[in-house]
């Protein structure tokens, strides 16, 4: 089983969609690698005498301005893989979302969506989804109040055996096989124009609400203090655009 920097073993489930997710960004048109701020790449913590790291992977590509994969442990056995493709808002494109958290129980979230930025998905992503067929997960999760920036497509489930958990590696393929077409036909907007602004003022609300997601800034907050998880977040995980 592949190991952590740490030595630990990971999920098979964040191992096989972190290299899902991989396979498919590598196909996106014009991929580059951002470089992060020194500290930022790799963090190596400890919290009560247990290993703590966050690997973090950030690109961009024509049609998006940042693609940020992340894998982490980060204390009591918990292990998340988290994923955001922020679109550059001169591209009629969604934000692609997918969240897993593991712990020594099991997976208890398995989140994916690709999130409009405007009122409506735009309309080639929308007709390709609506026809995905939805695999038979038999626990379906209730989204918590902030969640109202995800699409009537977002699934997010608790995966209960190694079936469902292929099938959910499945189904992010195919979100990002559906937006992988797109980006691939997306022409830009100039940057004045009034569909960029929107877009980017959505990116922007989109970006404030995952903020209100308590569960994320505890858990960081837990392993590495206040004043880091706040830098982390508000600089990493959910900047917000640069205006047009
Ligand atoms: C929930 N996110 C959680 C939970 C934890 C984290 C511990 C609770 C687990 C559970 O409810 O079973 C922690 N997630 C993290 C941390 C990072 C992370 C520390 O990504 C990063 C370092 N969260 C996202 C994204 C989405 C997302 C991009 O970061 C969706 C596209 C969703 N996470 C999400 C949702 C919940 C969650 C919807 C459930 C929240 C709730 O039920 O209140």
């Amino acid at each position: 089983m592949p190991a952590s920097p740490s030595g630990q073993e990971m999920h098979p489930l964040v191992i096989a969609l972190a290299d899902r997710i991989r396979s498919c960004r590598d196909g996106f048109p014009q991929l580059n690698p951002l470089t992060l701020s020194g500290d930022l790449e790799e963090i190596i913590g400890t919290l009560d005498g247990e290993d703590l790291f966050i690997r973090n992977e950030v690109h961009c590509c024509r049609g998006f301005r940042k693609l940020h994969l992340e894998i982490a442990r980060l204390g009591l056995g918990l292990q998340i893989l988290h994923c955001v493709f922020f679109p550059d808002p001169r591209f009629d494109l969604p934000v692609f979302g997918a969240d897993i958290v593991a712990s020594p129980a099991g997976i208890s979230a398995a989140i994916i969506d690709l999130s409009p930025v405007e009122d409506q998905l735009p309309d080639a992503i929308e007709k390709a989804l609506k026809v995905t067929l939805i695999p038979a997960f038999q626990q379906v999760r209730e989204l918590p109040t902030w969640a109202t920036i995800f699409s009537p497509y977002v699934r997010f489930i608790r995966p209960v055996n190694e079936e469902e958990e292929e099938w959910f590696v499945e189904l992010v393929n195919e979100y990002l096989r559906i937006l992988g077409s797109a980006v691939e036909l997306a022409q830009p907007d100039e940057p004045s124009a009034p569909s960029t602004l929107a877009r980017y003022h959505g990116q922007v609300s989109y970006c404030r609400q995952q903020k209100r997601n308590d569960k994320t800034r505890r858990v960081l907050e837990k392993a590495f203090g206040t004043p880091w998880a706040d830098r982390y977040i508000e600089e990493l995980l959910f900047d917000e655009p640069p205006a047009p």
